[in-house]
């Protein structure tokens, strides 16, 4: 068996590692390690299927066949790959968006008998009023129809920049609906169609566009509605969160209209009395994947894991039972569970998995089927056996649970809140600039590696990093969601800040589809003014250090088509056309202000990114960097130069309590 160190970072999931040889159990590692080794043709991108002539094969040394049997080159080849997985991307994260609005319709609509309910009237009157409506009934029919939209550009585009909305004018990339845009670009892609390599790379950020700025917004949007506005709040991540004596109820997938439903019924009286009864002493609610960043950010359920533990999740023999709805989950689970007592249930319509037990999700109906699930797995717990639970001791508190709408009250305080403080350290040096490390976790890498090795080297280097995805679970389980991780970590200009302000060096902005919240809080810094008119010119950039999915491909994409730096790791099927390459990672900066850097070398990532923040300070004539290699060089600025930091008690510098463990928190006082 390969060494676990070099499937993991992660102490907990080496552990399970052993643990799955030892129950003969395959996991996505030893499924990966029987591909290998992997097509070599489809590694770059040049293997096409899009008709049924083929499967073409281009050669990359030149000495085959140099196009398919239509006459496509590799150019056209790889651009067409990679298109279609954009479109599959922004599907994913748009039909998220699309299933929220309808559960909100129903919540909405007069004389409803949904399950659900708007619970932040706040969020809702400032959305009914950009959004030009009267009512929640009005303004989920307006939203819905941003799907379908056939002309006109996305209401949501509005927020972006008047600057980058000019760009994508100017390229004729501007969204229209959402389901417009993913159509017309898996048309272009069809044989036959578009045959201009670089025409369909714009036509992919186009409907990328439409998934950043509009189905992902939207989603967030409506569940900030439906289930509240996230505040900072803490918890706990790492298989470790799971309770020897408690039923263990796993939430996975995306949705958080399954999840906090299950929240909500698993707290219930009677639910918790049927536990008793059945010899647990509570019940125990975690999180895998994107739902779990839904149900931290809200709830403060403690997180099981990222992508790649949720295998390892059920061969702890603790899982009594885990509820999937869609994307990212693995169909193997079932096989997985079958060492053990665990039952799998699929709830959504669109997503079944053979030999998981099926219990239709509807929301008008939503109670009923999350106490049925309860019920479930309180008796799975009975047909657990403790002789042959293993649960990981490693757990690691966190704070979680910041957006572009509270996080101006954390950095400026009740009655001075906005970015000025932010905006003020990256000028004066103190903060380098603001990189969001974000998405998935691969077999190709050791799990978590690359974003702890990112993270940190960025953190050593001033720059103050924002999260969502399994790239926030990564940081979680390693401690660095944590306000003393500073102290560990970051370097001093950073430290300052976060002692000053009182937040963990790496922000937690929730799940995948709230990188929608990192647009608006870029989008925002632009606003306040003093360091770019553009988010081009914004010293910030991006990275997707273990990307695996299609939705990492869609979110890199449209970070590039909105201005940003986006460093992708590994390189995606793009490695079989230069021209594919050099329009990706150069000549796309002179349309949209942003570019990739394709890269398997996470150091190498680190430099670009590093350097792309010193150019754009350059470019911005911002003071330099206050700290060269720990020393003060100069420079001022809005927070009180500390040389060393004293790390905060628990939490208290964000006001949080030990009754306040689940409970949100406030934003500092002034
Ligand atoms: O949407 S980061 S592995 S869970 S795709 Fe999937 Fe990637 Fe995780 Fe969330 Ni995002």
């Amino acid at each position: 068996m390969p060494k676990p160190e070099s499937r993991s970072a992660d102490p907990a999931a080496r552990e399970m590692l052993i643990r799955a040889a030892e129950l003969g159990a395959k996991t996505v590692w030893d499924r990966h390690d029987d591909l290998k080794p992997l097509c070599g043709f489809g590694e770059l991108g040049l293997c096409c299927d899009v008709c049924y002539m083929g499967p073409c094969r281009i050669d990359p040394f030149g000495e085959r066949a140099q196009v398919g049997a239509c006459g496509a080159d590799a150019h056209l080849i790889v651009a067409r790959n990679l298109a279609r997985a954009v479109a599959c991307g922004a599907a994913a994260h748009s039909d998220h968006g699309r299933e929220v609005v309808e559960v909100f319709r129903g919540a909405a609509e007069s004389g409803s008998t949904s399950a659900y309910a708007v619970s932040n009237p706040e969020r809702l009157a400032a959305l009914l009023a950009e959004w030009g409506v009267a009512t929640a009934s009005d303004l989920a029919d307006r939203m819905a129809s941003q799907f379908g939209l056939q002309n006109g550009p996305l209401i949501p585009l509005e927020r972006a920049p008047r600057e980058q909305r000019r760009r994508w004018e100017k390229m004729g990339i501007s969204p229209r609906g959402i389901d417009r845009e993913i159509v017309e670009l898996l048309h272009r892609t069809h044989h036959g169609v578009e045959s201009d390599p670089v025409e369909l790379l714009r036509a992919a950020m186009r409907a990328a566009l439409a998934d950043g700025w509009g189905g992902s917004m939207i989603a967030t949007d409506v569940q900030d509605v439906l289930f509240g506005g996230p505040m900072a709040i803490r918890s706990r991540a790492n298989l470790g969160v799971l309770e020897e004596k408690q039923v263990n109820i796993l939430v996975h997938g995306h949705e958080p209209v399954l999840s906090e439903m299950l929240v909500a019924a698993s707290r219930q009286p009677d639910m918790l009395s049927l536990a008793r009864q059945g010899g647990a002493e509570g019940i125990n609610i975690a999180g895998i994947c994107c739902t779990a960043n839904e149900i931290l950010m809200r709830q403060g359920m403690p997180i099981a894991g990222n992508y790649l533990h949720q295998e390892l999740a059920l061969l702890t023999g603790a899982v009594d039972l885990m509820v999937v709805d869609v994307q990212c989950v693995m169909p193997s689970l079932p096989q997985v569970a079958a060492c053990h007592h665990t039952k799998v249930v699929t709830t959504s319509s669109k997503a079944h998995v053979p030999g998981a037990e099926h219990i239709g999700f509807d929301a008008h109906d939503a109670r009923r089927t999350a106490r049925e699930i309860v019920v479930r797995a309180v008796e799975a717990f009975g047909r657990r056996d403790p002789a042959r639970v293993q649960i990981p001791r490693h757990r690691m508190d966190l704070v979680a649970g910041f957006t572009n709408e509270n996080l101006p009250h954390y950095l400026g305080g009740r009655f001075r809140a906005g970015y000025r403080p932010l905006i003020d350290a990256i000028a004066s040096g103190r903060i380098r600039g603001v990189v969001a490390v974000v998405g998935c976790n691969t077999a190709r890498i050791s799990q978590d590696s690359h974003h702890l090795a990112l993270v940190r080297r960025l953190l050593a280097q001033d720059v103050l990093v924002v999260q969502t995805g399994c790239s926030a679970i990564a940081c979680a389980k390693a401690g660095l969601l944590r306000p003393e991780a500073a102290v560990e970590y970051a370097g001093p200009g950073l430290q300052e800040v976060c002692a000053a302000v009182g937040v963990p060096p790496v922000l937690h902005l929730g799940s995948c589809v709230d990188n929608s919240r990192i647009l608006a809080v870029c989008t925002a810094l632009v606003a306040e003014g003093g360091i770019g008119g553009d988010l081009s010119e914004l010293p910030i950039a991006a990275a997707a250090p273990e990307a695996m999915s299609e939705k990492a491909m869609t979110i890199g994409l449209y970070a590039v088509a909105s201005g940003v730096f986006t460093a992708f790791t590994p390189v995606p099927r793009v490695a079989g056309s230069r021209v594919v390459r050099q329009y990706l990672e150069q000549d796309v900066e002179r349309e949209t202000g942003g570019r990739f850097l394709f890269t398997n070398d996470i150091e190498e990532a680190a430099r670009g990114i590093l350097a792309h923040l010193d150019s754009k300070r350059k470019a911005l004539n911002l003071a330099p960097m206050m700290y060269q290699d720990g020393v003060r060089s100069g420079g001022s600025g809005a927070f009180r130069a500390m040389s060393t930091y004293v790390a905060p008690t628990g939490l208290a510098s964000l006001g949080c309590g030990k009754a306040q463990e689940r409970s949100q928190l406030r934003p500092p006082e002034e």
